[in-house]
């Protein structure tokens, strides 16, 4: 038998024929580990009280803590926080400890394979059959080399999310590059957090995520953000909140707006319940009170000459009347639009009551210090770009940049260098090959496109369906899984079926349903990586995930599969890989950078860092003070820096300032204005517009993560799901969230079964009334309705809110709306 000769064990092959996804958990032939499977009959490993710690960082979210994993006899038995780790401190949220259940998930791809049902759909079994990783990784590199020999390399797209470090998603633009793709690789930032990362680079030049020193600050400010349910990193969010809500004096001061009383509005001094979509309506307002009544940071934004306040409701200033420091276009940003943004206009707007705008603009102009957070409530909307800059703005304002209690921007590690260099190895194709003359799939940067987009993940399947500007031939994933996860999956399962799709997920996820090749990766507790931090307090810090346990099947680390797979590409490519060798060898030169620059935990080396788990070096570098920039000098923020180096390190704008007059959008003033019709003498400021709610329906719906979701693939994880039936209700689903007048002008009882609607189709669910949710709004979790992913995931009800989420993405930053869509909903 072929198979057995591939080195496949016949249990492997037997279970692999199965259904996919389904049961049939027999281990491979790979493993020593003791199966899981009842039917197995492993002898049970004789006691002892040998264990071991392993670091490691969780996987389930983007906080990235550092954790400890307890081997006993080869297996992980639990996962406790790491004490030494700056995110961790010994704790972890509730995700945390069941990484068990993601590494013996019984539902895992035990090792390569093929499909050989040529039909795809939900409802086609794959007829995946075992191979081996030669084979696999030839088969994917014949359909490389047959496109770049045709001339289309263009036509094989890489599409990747939770990318961690340098010797995973850091290996992809390499590989692009030398093969020669616009489409490798691209990202699901747009369908993440594109929304603030961009427009906060409007104005303020930087464009990554913001680091905030919440253990200083009096005053939160927050838009849209999930603080206690997701914001990042949540598990140490939750530990400053006891902190500054607790022991600290002053204690910090909370204002949040949501749609919905979540755990962070019921946590919080106000908890404001905002109409969808309208939160820069409410930034604006705040402005317009910090303006008039002279609440703002003199010390940053500057001043009128004279010192008198000129800032009165509906009338014009003289621009040459005000003095500015470290921003710039205040007094036209006043003159075109804030002059007429009072509470009681935004009242109208957002429907929050104009006392507590008020209030809450006054108490946010006079707490020093402050900040305003804001993300995916407040920008994944039509309008999210301004709703962002508006936010934004409002940091300027109280002199929050670079502040002691305010926000920063993260320092990345010192990483030593890779220990190849790519550009050694360029042949024709690579250097100047017409691939480099074709769009990007998904329209990035295109006229026809998404103008200052970094990705369009949503864009690939349906631009690839529509042959727009191209049909793809080959896609590869890595930790996305856009059938599911993406606005209109349907469309994705469409475009799926007629390309070659490869998935390197170890688990039977919808995208994986749709792939003609399973390339499956470890799991995270059997793999070696690396992984910088998400933005925490903005000094440096880079983790290590060290192998827990011996890989449980035949699986191979994702970045060692790119190695694989370029080694088997023709020409200088392939010898590039060869040099390269393994992920190990990356890692260990990335170490080297530690040895001249030791951690503050004398982290100096690989060995170390893999005793360690983490290296990290305090403190953040740059101080503002009373409009004053420094420099870190070993001692303290004593070397002032001018405004030359702001420019090139603080505020990377056209002019060195915080821009609320954006000279990047006027840059591409003509662009904006005809392709999104906004008014070109006006499009720079941050502003009012009204969002766009496609979908036909007459409620918003709003799909937020909650504590216990980990994106979009915590569903296979039995204990997680169970957490949350006590809180948001019942048995093998969650409860949509309706207000009670809502539900019964409808005629909806509480816990009846409904129907919701849009354009693009129909889920069902179960309801329960909450007074606690907007009477126009629909809220529940995103991770519920998956239709593959695994035995706990599947088919739980309600339906996937993504399949009646219409795709739309904003022309300028290419954020994908979630929020936006509106749905009806009936009884079923
Ligand atoms: N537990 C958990 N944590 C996570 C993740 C996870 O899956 N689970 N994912 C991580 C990832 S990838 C990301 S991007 C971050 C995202 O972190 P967040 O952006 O904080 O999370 P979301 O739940 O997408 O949205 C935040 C809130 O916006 C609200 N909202 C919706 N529409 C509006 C509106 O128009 N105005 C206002 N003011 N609020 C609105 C929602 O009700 C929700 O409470 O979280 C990260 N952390
Ligand atoms: N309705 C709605 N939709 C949303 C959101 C929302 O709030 N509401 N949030 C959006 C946001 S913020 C984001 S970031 C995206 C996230 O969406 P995606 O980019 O799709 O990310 P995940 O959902 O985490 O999907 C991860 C995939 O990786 C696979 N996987 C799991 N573990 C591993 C592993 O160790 N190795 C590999 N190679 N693969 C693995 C899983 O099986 C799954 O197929 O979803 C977006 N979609
Ligand atoms: S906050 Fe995120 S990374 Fe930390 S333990 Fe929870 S799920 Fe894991
Ligand atoms: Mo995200």
């Amino acid at each position: 038998m072929s198979i057995l000769k591939l080195g496949i064990s016949r249990r492997r092959f037997l279970q692999a024929t199965g259904v996919a996804g389904a049961a049939g958990a027999t281990a491979g032939g790979f493993t020593a580990l003791a199966p899981l499977s009842g039917e197995a009959k492993a002898a049970p490993a004789p006691a002892s009280g040998d264990y071991q710690v392993v670091k490691n960082i969780c996987h389930q979210c983007p906080a990235r803590c550092g954790i400890d994993v307890y081997v006993t006899n080869g297996r992980v038995h639990s996962i406790y926080g790491n004490t030494d780790h700056p995110i961790a401190n010994g704790k972890l949220c509730p995700k945390g400890p069941l990484g068990a259940y993601i590494l013996y998930d019984p539902d895992r791809f035990k090792g390569p394979m093929k499909r050989t049902n040529p039909k795809k759909g939900r409802n086609e079994d794959p007829k995946f059959v075992p191979i081996s990783w030669d084979e696999a990784l030839q088969i994917a590199a014949d359909r490389l080399n047959n496109l770049r020999d045709k001339g289309e390399s263009h036509r094989f797209a890489l599409c990747y999310g939770r990318g961690w470090g340098a010797s995973c998603a850091g290996l992809q633009g390499t590989f692009g590059k030398l093969y020669g793709s616009p489409n490798v690789a691209i990202g699901h930032s747009s369908m993440c957090s594109d929304g603030s990362v961009i427009s906060k680079k409007l104005v303020d030049g930087i464009g990554g995520y913001n680091a905030y020193d919440y253990r200083n600050t009096n005053y939160l400010l927050m838009f849209g953000v999930g603080f206690l349910e997701a914001f990042r990193p949540y598990n140490n969010n939750m530990q400053v909140w006891g902190y500054i809500r607790g022991e600290k004096s002053p204690k910090t001061k909370v204002t949040a707006v949501d749609v919905h009383m979540n755990t962070t509005l019921a946590s919080s001094d106000r908890a404001l319940l905002i109409k969808p979509g309208t939160d820069g309506a409410l930034a604006l307002a705040i402005a317009h009170v910090i303006l008039t009544e002279g609440l703002w940071e003199r010390n940053f934004v500057g001043d009128f000459v004279d010192g008198d306040n000129r800032f009165v409701t509906g009338k014009t200033v003289d621009a040459n009347l005000f003095k500015e420091k470290w921003v710039k276009g205040l007094v036209d940003w006043w003159n075109v639009e804030l002059k007429d943004r009072t509470p009681e206009w935004a009242t109208e707007v957002t429907s929050i009551a104009t006392a507590d705008i008020v209030k809450t603009a006054r108490e946010f102009g006079t707490t020093r210090p402050a900040m305003a957070l804001y993300e995916r409530g407040a920008h994944a909307h039509s309008n999210g770009v301004y709703n962002g800059m508006a936010i934004h703005t409002l940091n300027a304002l109280v002199g929050a940049f670079y502040a002691k209690g305010g926000l920063m921007y993260q320092m990345g590690p010192s990483y030593g260098a890779m220990p190849v260099n790519a550009d050694d190895y360029m042949d024709d194709w690579a250097k100047a090959g017409d691939w480099k003359k074709m769009p990007r799939i998904d329209l990035k940067g295109h006229e026809d496109g998404y103008l200052m987009a970094n990705n369009m993940l949503q864009e690939v399947g349906p631009n690839s369906l529509k042959g727009n500007p191209y049909k793809l031939d080959t896609v590869m994933f890595y930790l996305t899984n856009p059938v599911f996860t993406a606005p209109n999956g349907k469309e994705w399962e469409e475009a799926l079926k007629e390309l070659f799709v490869i998935d390197t997920s170890p688990f039977p996820g919808e995208t994986a349903m749709m792939a003609d090749l399973i390339l499956p990766d470890h799991t995270y507790l059997e793999r070696m990586q690396d992984a910088p931090t998400y933005p925490f307090q903005g000094w440096p810090l880079a983790q290590l995930r060290v192998p827990a346990v011996k890989p449980l099947y035949d699986t191979k680390y994702y970045g060692d599969m790119l190695i694989e797979l370029g080694k088997r590409i023709k020409g200088p490519m392939g010898d590039y890989y060869k040099a390269l060798n393994n992920t190990e060898n990356v890692i260990r030169h990335l170490a080297k950078g530690f040895e001249k620059d030791p951690g503050d935990n004398g982290v100096n080396s690989f060995e170390s860092w893999v005793e360690k788990g983490v290296w990290y070096k305090k403190p953040y570098i740059y101080q503002q003070r009373q409009g004053e920039f420094y420099e870190w000098d070993g001692k303290g923020y004593n070397k002032p820096l001018n405004g030359d180096a702001v420019k090139e390190k603080l505020f990377k704008t056209a002019s060195g300032k915080f821009e609320i007059r954006s000279s990047a959008m006027e840059a591409k003033a003509d662009w904006i204005a005809a392709k999104t019709g906004r008014d070109p003498a006006k499009l720079m400021f941050p502003q009012w517009e009204e969002p766009k709610h496609p979908g036909g329906g007459d409620l918003y719906m709003v799909t937020p993560k909650v504590a216990l979701h980990a994106e979009g693939r915590g569903a296979n994880i039995p204990h997680a799901i169970a957490l949350l039936q006590p809180t948001m209700g019942g048995r093998n689903t969650v409860y949509i969230e309706i207000h009670p007048e809502t539900a019964k002008k409808r005629g909806i009882k509480d816990g009846d079964k409904v129907k919701v609607k849009s354009d693009l189709g129909h889920i069902e669910g179960f309801v329960r009334y909450f007074e606690g949710v907007r009477p126009d709004t629909l809220v529940f979790p995103m991770e519920h309705g998956h239709w593959a992913h695994g035995r706990w995931a599947k088919n739980r009800m309600p339906g996937h809110g993504g399949e009646i989420t219409v795709n739309q993405s904003d022309r300028i930053t290419g954020q994908c709306n979630y929020y936006t869509t509106k749905v009806s909903i009936e009884r079923a």
